[in-house]
């Protein structure tokens, strides 16, 4: 199967064509995930897919065994705070129980195929503010576990949701490309902090994942120019690490496991070469009192419906960005 690979700028919105990154995005989300997905390198060769894991094979949790676990906190470890603040990651064990994720999956799952139908395959299909017309993705991106672990993990008195997020990397769907989200977030701080949550357990083949190691890796990358169209910023990315001997965690995910990285972190995902999608939903948070940024980019994508009313320069604090957690 040929992994997705464009080197022109047929993805882009028409009104997005010409000119730099210094534009709004003028697309929806899913637009902004097919043309994000052409900027990653993929290896040409043709592989067959092999089996992959699908939904934990447990008896779902109830929808009220999902809101109460969501609602308790999580007992973080405090190696695991060090780690954040050193690696701009860190992944934590048993976040979510297995017949959570079920619970979650099979919701995700009708979400999904609500959205894009059954016709998928080799695509990355995405939705986003699940939360605002679902009781359990609500629980999901309200849940005071997860954000009290955001706000824990960057050390700040309170966080606020940026958004929530449904990313399906259907089956034969290749790389992600290498970038940081500070990039992606139109927010005058980089203390925020994606929740990357697993629907299933998530092998090597599937695409984890994976974080380059370090709050300071940007600074190796800084000089490389971002290329809207083609895929030589990604391939410049992975030949600087390489040179470089920055270290790349790309471990499997175990049912349960939740990652958080930073908006500095670099972060990539491997091609999914399984028969199965690989699903997570992805929250993202920041702290409170952070500003939108006086220029956003066509990275910043969808911002405007994320922070509704919002101008360049403003508080980030509509309707659409409640407290979520409080480091105790
Ligand atoms: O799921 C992926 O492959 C990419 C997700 C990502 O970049 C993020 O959640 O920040
Ligand atoms: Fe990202």
């Amino acid at each position: 199967m040929a992994l997705n690979d464009s080197t022109t700028n047929d993805r882009l919105p028409e009104q997005n064509r010409d000119g730099g990154i210094d534009q709004d995005w003028a697309g929806d989300d899913q637009d902004w995930w097919d043309w994000y997905v052409t900027l990653a390198a993929n290896d040409a060769t043709p592989t067959e897919l092999v089996e992959g894991p699908g939904m934990p094979e447990v008896e779902a949790a109830t929808d009220e065994q999902v809101e109460r676990e969501l609602a308790e906190p999580y007992d973080l470890d405090p190696a695991s705070v060090e780690a954040f603040a050193r690696q701009a990651f860190v992944r934590l064990p048993a976040v979510l129980s297995p017949a959570v994720v079920r619970r979650l999956a099979e919701r995700l799952e009708e979400l999904l195929r609500a959205e894009h139908g059954d016709d998928v395959a080799g695509r990355f299909t995405a939705l986003e503010q699940m939360w605002l017309h679902d009781d359990l993705m609500r629980a999901v991106a309200l849940s005071p576990r997860i954000g009290g672990l955001a706000a824990a993990l960057l050390d700040v008195p309170g966080v606020r949701l940026y958004h929530d997020n449904a990313l399906s990397k259907e089956p034969g769907c290749g790389r992600t490309p290498w970038h940081h989200d500070a990039e992606h977030f139109p927010l005058q701080t980089t203390d925020a902090v994606t929740a990357w949550m697993p629907m299933s357990a998530i092998p090597g083949r599937m695409g984890p994942l994976s974080f380059a190691r370090g709050r300071d890796v940007l600074n190796e990358v800084a000089d490389l120019e971002f290329d809207k169209v083609g895929t030589s910023y990604d391939e410049a990315v992975t030949q600087r690490f390489l040179e470089r001997d920055v270290a790349v965690e790309a471990e499997p995910f175990a049912v349960g496991d939740v990652s958080f990285h930073s908006a500095l972190c670099f972060h990539t995902a491997g091609p999914n070469r399984t028969t199965q999608p690989r699903r997570a939903l992805a929250t993202t948070y920041f702290a409170d009192g952070t500003r939108v940024v006086e220029s956003p980019t066509l990275i910043s994508g969808t911002w405007r419906e994320f922070l509704p009313g919002i101008e360049p320069g403003g508080l980030a604090d509509s309707e659409l960005n409640p407290v979520v957690g409080r480091r105790d």
